[in-house]
């Protein structure tokens, strides 16, 4: 990949559209703008209409052309927008066009890529943009949208200096008097990372609701066979996705749907319910029933007014006594009487369960939003930040270690990377972008 050549790629969606934005980057594309609006006067970031020809002089398109000299674009190399009639023939055409001009296509995530090299983004800004390209829901949107303008890359660069910052002062305490130092610098640099330490040991304690929030929350209905888990997921889905039946062990497989509530993303399942069995298939069922309690943020255990003892499969869990138009005696405390049948009480459970997902999810605005690398980065961090407690007044290691904290909030934010982080973060991005 070489970065000094002129790349386009489709930067709006595919399929039928309107308008297709192709965007170009390059490092002197003046020219190639006069060409295409077949004008040599014109002013940065105005749009023109121009009717777009080809080699031949035929015409591809009328459109519209924008220029973004350097260094104020996306990628902060100079930037040409085309945005032309959304037609994939259209497409292909420019496209064609652009290479008998020498450019290419470019590969998925080489514009962020570019941006990242010219200092216009962070690799914590990256996440937080592949992230809002895959926000399915606003609450995905606006976690998102935070780490892309910097709200997390604002906090792992006010860590990183105060690291470094303590990491210098122990390397002094080794090599300097300690008249010329600060009073009392040991006792300050330990309490400052103590600080440290529970700040990032907290972030980290946000993971699974930035994993939820991302990934979706994941619910599971769970409970003995025939209590009508399907019948409660069918009413929830507002269709006759599981099947239904007065058969014990109708449900073998998880069957899952996305709903939206509240903005949240939630990954509702239904399955296969719990009973000894030999029946081969149903076991693997029942298997697959414990590895969706494992994963679930929030379980709905469902009984029915004969089976209801109580044994929590999950430290969130809602108690949900269904059929209760079978019954006339509701005096269980605690508990929710649903209906599937009526419809009874399932808007007390809907709303049961927009509560737990309030509970999981509030106050998570001004948090770090975390992934799998982030995560693993900032775990090292902290375990770093032990060990400089742990060595007491030994500050060498003390010295090493919070280096190596600092270096590995650096590798958050790109400023200390390597190839294969680059390539991993980059590829989730998708052509364009
Ligand atoms: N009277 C009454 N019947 C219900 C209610 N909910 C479900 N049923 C019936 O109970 C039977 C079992 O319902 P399902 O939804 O298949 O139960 P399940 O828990 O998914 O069962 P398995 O998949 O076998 O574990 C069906 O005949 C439903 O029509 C309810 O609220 N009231
Ligand atoms: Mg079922």
């Amino acid at each position: 990949m070489n970065n000094s050549d002129t790349i386009f790629a489709l930067s709006s969606g595919h399929g039928k559209s309107g308008v297709a934005v192709i965007r170009i980057s390059g490092d002197s594309l003046a020219n190639t703008f006069t060409t295409f609006i077949n004008k040599s006067d014109f002013a940065p970031r105005r749009a023109y209409f121009c009717n777009l020809r080809d080699s031949m002089g035929e015409l591809i398109d009328q459109c519209l052309a924008i220029y973004f000299p350097a260094p104020h674009s996306f990628t902060g190399t100079d930037v040409i927008e085309l945005h032309t009639h959304g037609a994939p023939a259209t497409i292909n055409a420019t496209f064609e066009y652009l290479k008998t001009l020498g450019m290419r296509l470019a590969t998925p995530g080489e514009f962020s890529r570019r941006a990242f090299y010219n200092n216009k983004m962070d690799l914590a800004d990256i996440d937080g943009l592949a992230a809002l390209l895959g926000a399915q829901t606003d609450a995905q949107r606006k976690h998102a949208l935070r780490s892309m303008l910097g709200h997390d890359s604002e906090i792992y660069r006010t860590w990183r200096e105060q690291m470094v910052e303590i990491s210098a002062y122990a390397a002094a305490i080794l090599d300097y008097n300690t008249d010329d130092l600060p009073q009392n610098i040991g006792e300050t640099i330990h309490a400052r990372t103590e600080k440290l330490y529970h700040e990032i040991d907290t972030a980290l304690q946000n993971y699974n609701t930035s994993r939820a929030i991302r990934g979706g929350i994941n619910v599971a209905l769970v409970g003995e066979t025939n209590v009508g888990k399907s019948s409660i997921f069918n009413y929830l889905a507002g269709s006759n996705r599981a099947i239904v039946s007065d058969i014990a062990g109708t449900t073998r497989d998880v069957v899952s749907i996305n709903l939206d509530i509240d903005g949240f993303l939630i990954n509702l399942s239904d399955t296969a319910g719990l009973r000894d069995t030999n029946d081969t298939i149903e076991s693997i069922g029942i298997e697959r029933t414990k590895c969706e309690i494992e994963n679930a943020d929030i379980v709905i255990h469902v009984y029915t007014p004969e089976s209801a003892t109580h044994n929590k499969l999950c430290d969130n869990e809602i108690v949900v006594i269904n059929k209760s138009d079978t019954t006339t005696t509701q005096n269980i405390p605690n508990v929710i009487y649903t209906s599937a049948k009526t419809g009874d009480g399932m808007n007390i459970l809907t709303r049961a369960l927009r509560q737990k997902i309030h509970e999981i999810t509030d106050g998570t605005e001004d948090k770090l939003t975390l992934n799998a690398r982030t995560k693993s980065l900032l775990e090292s961090a902290r375990d770093d930040l032990l060990h400089a407690l742990n060595a007491n007044e030994n500050y060498d290691i003390f010295a090493e270690h919070t280096r190596r904290a600092s270096d590995a909030i650096g590798k958050i934010l790109g400023t200390i990377t390597t190839s294969e982080v680059l390539d991993k973060t980059f590829s989730q991005l998708c052509l364009g972008k």
